[in-house]
């Protein structure tokens, strides 16, 4: 994690420098645009009221300057010059304006003319709502509304959770038991980036980034000393990556983002035992973890004990953008989330109950994959006698009969928990963080042959 962390500070490193010099390129723009304007009102080429020539900088992830100041009723020609790691574009209103621009590329783009004041963005997603826009005032216009601003902030029209709701009969849950680990030393494994329709709720979908096509993506299981050897291909529409926290490279090699149709080999050695997140990394990654590229890689610790069953939970939220559509940008940096959920849909496994017996020792792995909301794993009317958390054994069973209630977990965070049920019946499991359980954090065990009706599932 020590590793994983200093990574994700030299991401921010890096952005803030690349800020930086987008800042104080885009200081060196608003005076080059000025020049500009001062040599053409000077050789008498334009008969502008103002600047009509502007150097426009594209960084990951900001647009310098912010604002600029046009003419009424004339073209407006933009100088573009992306300085980032990563393509972008300029369009006014999100329509008319430059094609995608590779890294270090510039383009020269007229735009308008405008009668009122308006906007420009990257259109890449998320990159608008993470800042990359610009505003275009124009001289001497009259704000509409005899004064009113021009603040257009849209109706929230984001999808809703009917909490009464149930699952069409078509509805499958993903299953929550957990693959032994797989055999041998090396594991190649195959990870395509796409982008599609997901179920996250009754009736609720979202256009989610995923990886293999489900969230969370698939659950990788292995043995200290095992080699991994993932091949990521981008089949999406924008960049992607994917970062492994079970792992010790480099941010700039093997997380790097690929863009559509690009593949990259991510190879490393689980030295360390744990349970781990890995997630797309890509700007803002806040909105590739809230959209769904996250999941589990689970590395076990030496000379586990066999158990009946275990299972894998992953816990996340969702911040629902309006039906069939990516997940809200602004909701997550506002941490606003419509629910809490368990292995990606709301209420999953109240809907489709986890069977088990009683007396017989199970060990569920939890991981936290965020990307903001905390867990405080809990089975209602059990006690965890074994707690396993981020590589450490907090509990193990011996003479002085300790015994835990919750395994808690900030984002990015992993363990497992081992208990047995007394008695036969039904065992809630939460979050005990009180107001997520009724955002779609819950599930039950079914402990022997009970009613399960009240639950109202499959
Ligand atoms: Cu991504």
């Amino acid at each position: 994690m020590g590793e994983q962390e200093r990574s994700g500070d030299g991401w921010w490193v890096i952005t803030f420098i690349v800020g930086m010099v987008a800042l104080i390129l885009g200081v060196v723009g608003i005076a080059l645009a000025t020049g500009r304007s001062a040599g053409a009102d000077s050789n008498g080429s334009s008969g502008a009221t103002g600047t009509t020539e502007f150097d426009i900088t594209l960084a990951d992830i900001s647009i310098s300057p912010s604002s600029i100041e046009v003419p009424a009723g004339q073209q407006i020609t933009v100088h573009l010059h992306n300085m980032g790691a990563m393509p972008h574009d300029f369009k006014v209103n999100g329509t008319t304006g430059s094609a995608m621009l590779d890294p270090g590329t510039t383009a020269d783009v007229v735009i308008g003319p405008f009668d009122a004041d308006t906007e420009a963005w990257c259109t890449v997603p998320g990159h608008k709502e993470a800042g990359m826009k610009l505003t275009i005032k124009v001289a001497g216009a009259t704000p509409p509304e005899g004064g009113a601003t021009v603040a257009t902030a849209p109706a929230d029209n984001s999808a809703m959770i009917d909490g009464a709701a149930m699952p069409a009969d078509s509805w499958k849950a993903r299953a929550p038991e957990l693959d032994p680990p797989a055999s041998g030393k090396v594991h190649e494994v195959a990870f395509d980036a796409t982008e599609e329709t997901i179920e996250v709720a009754p009736g609720v979908t979202q256009l989610m980034w995923t990886f293999n096509g489900q969230v969370p993506g698939p659950t990788l299981h292995g043995k200290i000393g095992d080699t991994f050897k993932i091949t990521l291909t981008n089949k999406g529409t924008m960049g992607h990556s994917i970062d492994f926290h079970a792992s010790k490279v480099a941010w700039s090699d093997e997380m790097r983002t690929i863009q559509p149709g690009e593949s990259l080999v991510y190879e490393f050695q689980a030295d360390y035992a744990g349970a781990y997140m890995y997630h797309c990394g890509t700007a803002p990654a806040l909105h590739h973890i809230g959209n769904g590229m996250f999941g589990a890689i689970i590395i076990d610790p030496p000379n586990l004990e066999p158990v009946e069953q275990e299972f894998v939970i992953l816990q996340s939220e969702l911040y629902l953008g309006p039906e069939g559509q990516p997940g809200d940008l602004t909701k997550m940096m506002n941490e606003d989330f419509d629910a809490v959920v368990f292995n990606g849909y709301f209420s999953q496994y109240k809907f489709a109950p986890i069977h088990a017996e009683k007396d017989a020792r199970y060990r569920v792995w939890v991981v936290d994959d965020g990307p903001n909301e905390n867990s405080a794993f809990h089975i209602v009317g059990t006690i965890f006698d074994t707690v396993f958390k981020e590589g450490v054994y907090l509990l193990q069973p011996d003479d002085s009969h300790g015994g835990s209630q919750v395994l808690d977990l900030q984002p990015a965070q992993g363990g497992f928990v081992e208990f047995t049920f007394a008695e036969d019946g039904l065992y809630p499991f939460v979050t005990h963080k009180f107001a997520n359980p009724g955002k779609g954090a819950l599930g039950f065990f079914v402990v022997g042959d009970v009613d399960t009706s009240a639950l109202g599932g499959h």
